[in-house]
């Protein structure tokens, strides 16, 4: 059973709780290399009748014919979507746009009642789904700690874009039981769970079972290897490779941690793993 629910995620949740009543948008920093596995059940009450922006970061890992399908999912239940690539500098200016639009509103009324104040801004989202950076780009500079691996913002953090916007970064945010596993082992490729309780060999058997699934080319082709999956396909992969243990064993563990680096770093194609097809 994959679950990761440490004590600084509570302590954030009931802060977002708290901070949902004071803000005027949310921006909700999705992967979009698996959206619907990024959405966090525990936000669907919580959210209430603040505007949500739904940003599809990492499009430049995402397979773009079912990013756009997960964009046209959300647009046609009046949920603003966009995709995004925050590590390209300057490139938020769909979220200004999508802010702006969403807090118009709100502008005018401070606007004719001579009140100065900016729009407050929240941003969520499960772990290492890009947030912080997204802020940081926001801003056109390193404003918050960025990171490689889940769990790098630790507590919440305002950040001032510029006078009429301000933002608060938090800290990634999972719910208390995955008990989907399909969508657990799913953030767990993509970053979203500590590396440090996940069974690594599991896991890539797991996601090399995944990636036959969408295309049975992605694994045989990056590694030389025939068509496989599962264990088979960790023993291939280290042959192939020749990741060999003393005794001329193959180094499957090896091999594990390779697919999913592999599939983090986009070395496997842009891939997305959920499909609207899967709702239905
Ligand atoms: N390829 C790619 N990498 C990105 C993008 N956005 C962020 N990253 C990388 O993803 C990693 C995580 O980014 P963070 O901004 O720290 O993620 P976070 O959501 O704040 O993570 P937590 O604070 O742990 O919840 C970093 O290595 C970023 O450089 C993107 O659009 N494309
Ligand atoms: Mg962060």
């Amino acid at each position: 059973m994959i679950n990761w629910y440490p004590g600084h995620m509570a302590k954030a949740m009931r802060e977002i709780e708290e901070n949902l009543r004071i803000v005027d948008v949310v921006l909700y920093v999705l992967d979009a290399r698996a959206p619907y596995s990024c959405i966090n059940p525990n936000f669907e009450n919580m959210l209430g009748r603040t505007p949500v922006i739904y940003a599809l970061n990492k499009a430049d890992l995402g397979e773009s014919t079912r990013v756009k399908q997960w964009c046209e999912y959300f647009s046609v239940q009046n949920r603003r979507a966009l995709t995004l690539n925050a590590t390209a500098s300057k490139n938020t200016a769909p979220v200004i746009t999508a802010i702006k639009e969403l807090c118009f509103n709100k502008i005018e009324k401070y606007r004719e009642k001579g009140v100065r104040t900016s729009v407050k801004c929240i941003v969520l989202g499960v772990p290492n789904t890009g947030k912080s950076t997204v802020i940081n780009n926001l801003c056109g500079s390193a404003k918050t700690i960025t990171g490689n691996k889940a769990g790098v913002t630790r507590g919440k953090q305002w950040v001032r874009v510029n006078n009429y916007l301000e933002v608060l970064d938090t800290p990634g945010t999972l719910y208390p039981k995955l008990e989907e596993q399909k969508i657990a082992r799913r953030l767990a490729y993509i970053g979203s769970i500590k590396d440090e309780i996940l069974d690594t060999f599991e896991l890539a058997c797991n996601l090399s079972e995944e990636l036959n699934a969408i295309d049975s080319n992605i694994i045989s082709s990056r590694y030389n290897v025939e068509k496989c999956s599962g264990e088979e396909c960790m023993s291939r992969i280290a042959r192939a490779r020749g990741y060999l243990l003393r005794g001329g064993d193959p180094d499957t563990e090896r091999a594990a941690v390779t697919i999913i680096d592999d599939f983090r770093k986009g070395r496997l194609g842009k891939i997305t793993l959920d499909s609207v097809e899967e709702l239905s």
